[in-house]
């Protein structure tokens, strides 16, 4: 009598405990539904890869309800009550059917059904050649950034990091390998995920309908860093991305660098504390952490740990520790507060 008495009181709204319910289950639909937009929503695809991957999305999971009903089906019908006695036999021989039926045919069908959704789908992520080959962009995941290389650029490759730019409307080819352990390159938008393997190249195919700017994230776990993993894409029509190759030509970026006699104490500072990790077209070749050359250009500092705006850079040199725990650049606690400020004024500068 007291169970029936708590049941009913769960479906009176008017209950205390009814409300509460009602409550949670609806902030669990508004979080479930709260992950179907926004910058990294498979089921928000901006390009053919991905809409390949929301299609597989939806048809596993109608596949997957209708074996959860049939399951649930199958689990009430054998609490039927019976009113034939069986034999033994007859007990082992309609056994078997299930057996055969339910756990060789049925998932022998269900996995056929599915993988013919799902090859062609992975099919048209390959890189197979094309009558005009395709942009390549080279992404290498660190520990816990990314770098990005344009091996094909005109004038030379071009390099820079924690930034992607993509030409819009056509397929781009993305050569991804890792530094140091495994990560995973996954713009969601544009289509499926790719480990990110040292000493291999991976390719994926993507393609972004139209400009537009995209989330992406490491989607392998790489150790402390790798929530604070995030890179900006962002895709730009053609000739934009002609151009913005173009400003990040060696030559250009080194003349930018090493002008403007205002910044001399903040390249010698430079040359004394930060050169033996980073690149600075025409200053100096580290190879550690992200090349700086055109750095001033960013959207984000370490990749996605902190917005870019004035001053952002001396922030970065002062509190990098505590924006991303554990990252990979040494505390500058031995710097005064000028020379760092010095020096962020003058990265700043480096933008094409
Ligand atoms: C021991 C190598 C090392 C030294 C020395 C070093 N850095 Fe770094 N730096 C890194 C690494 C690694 C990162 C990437 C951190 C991350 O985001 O996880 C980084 C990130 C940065 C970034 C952010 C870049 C971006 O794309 O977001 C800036 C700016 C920077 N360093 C400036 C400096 C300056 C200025 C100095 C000298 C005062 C310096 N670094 C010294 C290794 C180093
Ligand atoms: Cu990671």
């Amino acid at each position: 009598m007291r169970e029936r008495n708590s049941a009913i009181a769960i479906h009176n709204p008017s209950s205390r405990w009814g409300h509460r319910i009602t409550c949670l289950m609806g902030i669990c639909l508004l979080i479930s539904v709260a992950g179907c937009s926004g910058d990294r929503s498979i089921l928000d695809p901006a390009g053919p890869a991905a809409r390949d991957v929301r299609l597989i999305w939806w048809v596993m999971l109608s596949f997957a309800t209708v074996v959860l009903l049939g399951v649930t089906a199958v689990w009430l019908y054998a609490f039927r009550p019976r009113s034939v006695e069986r034999t033994a036999a007859q007990e082992r021989r309609i056994a078997r059917r299930w057996i055969i039926g339910g756990g060789l045919v049925l998932p022998v069908a269900s996995i056929t059904a599915l993988l013919m959704f799902g090859v062609p789908a992975g099919q048209r992520m390959l890189p197979l050649p094309l009558s005009e080959p395709p942009e390549v962009i080279e992404v290498i995941g660190h520990q816990w950034w990314w770098e990005v290389r344009y091996p094909g650029a005109e004038g030379g490759e071009v390099v820079t990091a924690n930034q992607l730019v993509m030409p819009a409307g056509e397929p781009v080819d993305f050569h991804v390998s890792g530094a140091d352990v495994i990560h995973a390159f996954w713009v969601p938008r544009l289509g499926g995920k790719i480990d990110m393997l040292p000493g291999r190249v991976n390719k994926i195919r993507l393609e972004a309908d139209e400009p537009a700017v995209f989330g992406a994230q490491c989607a392998e776990l790489c150790g402390v860093g790798h929530a604070h993993m995030h890179l900006y894409v962002e895709a730009v029509p053609r000739d934009e991305f002609d151009a913005w190759l173009m400003a990040r030509q060696e030559t250009e970026l080194s003349e930018a660098a090493t002008q403007a006699s205002t910044h001399d104490g903040a390249r010698e500072a430079f040359m004394t504390h930060c050169a033996s990790c980073h690149e600075v077209a025409g200053v100096s070749q580290g190879r550690v952490g992200p090349n700086l050359s055109d750095v001033g250009s960013r959207t984000m500092l370490g990749a996605g740990a902190m917005p870019m705006e004035e001053g952002a850079i001396s922030q970065w040199l002062q509190n990098h520790q505590t924006l991303k725990p554990g990252n990979k650049m040494p505390a500058h606690d031995d710097i005064d507060t000028d020379t760092l400020d010095a020096l962020g004024a003058w990265l700043e500068t480096l933008s094409p």
